[in-house]
């Protein structure tokens, strides 16, 4: 493979991966999505340890991800519009509560789809900030916004620990290895608006298949 995971680690490829996830009829791919989270977990965990606990769920959502993908009904996991129509019509779904499959790969990939909101409005505030911005407070902003509301008040707790001991803003561009800030700002300008299309793809299908609440 020649995924991001195996060379010098820089947030451009990953942020990549989101762009090369859609195809021209605006199908979503479901290994390059899978790529872009595994890239992002590299990422979390490169900005300390703190980063783990969170980094951890998602580790296990993409598991259960791959294993589908490279299941024996594989195929009808190619992009997330072929998982949904399968998994639905086969009954592989628990619709309304917790039964019998209760790790669907609509329910997991629900799951990073979420998170992938909060990724797009901390990004989108990294990019607009000034020099002196606080990192912990964007990704704080970001994660109220968004992800926080599906979370229970444990997490929410734990995760507000875990912004607080973010690096700054220039360890943060740093670590992202891709540049000047110039360049950083350019990157995450091209980069934002990917990963707003392949979430607004994503939540428009769930949306249209009433996929958004499942347990
Ligand atoms: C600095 C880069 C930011 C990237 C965003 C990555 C976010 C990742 C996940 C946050 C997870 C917090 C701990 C896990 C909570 C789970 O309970 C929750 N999972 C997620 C991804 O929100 C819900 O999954 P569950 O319990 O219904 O299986």
């Amino acid at each position: 493979s020649t995924g991001p995971e195996n060379h010098k680690f820089s947030l451009q490829e990953v942020l990549d991966s989101f762009r090369v996830c859609l195809s021209e009829d605006e199908h979503v791919s479901l290994e390059r999505y899978v790529a872009g989270w595994r890239g992002l977990v590299k990422f979390m965990n490169s900005l300390g340890n703190v980063f783990t606990f969170i980094s951890k769920d998602a580790v296990s959502k993409i598991q259960i991800l791959v294993n589908f993908l490279n299941g024996e009904n594989g195929s009808h996991y190619v992009t997330i519009q072929s998982m949904v129509k399968y998994e639905l019509e086969n009954g592989l779904v628990d619709v309304s509560k917790r039964g019998t499959h209760p790790e669907s790969g609509c329910r997991t990939l629900l799951r990073l789809h979420r998170a992938l909101r909060w990724l797009e409005l901390f990004l989108e505030r990294l990019r607009i900030s000034k020099e002196d911005g606080k990192t912990s407070v964007m990704c704080a902003d970001a994660y109220n916004e968004s992800l926080s509301q599906h979370h229970p008040w444990v997490i929410r707790k734990a995760a507000g620990m875990a912004f607080c001991v973010l690096p700054g803003r220039p360890t943060f561009f740093e670590v992202m290895n891709v540049g000047s800030t110039e360049k950083v700002v350019e990157m995450l300008g091209e980069a934002v608006p990917m990963i707003s299309k392949v979430y607004k793809i994503t939540e428009d299908l769930y949306a249209q298949n009433n996929l958004l609440e499942l347990p």
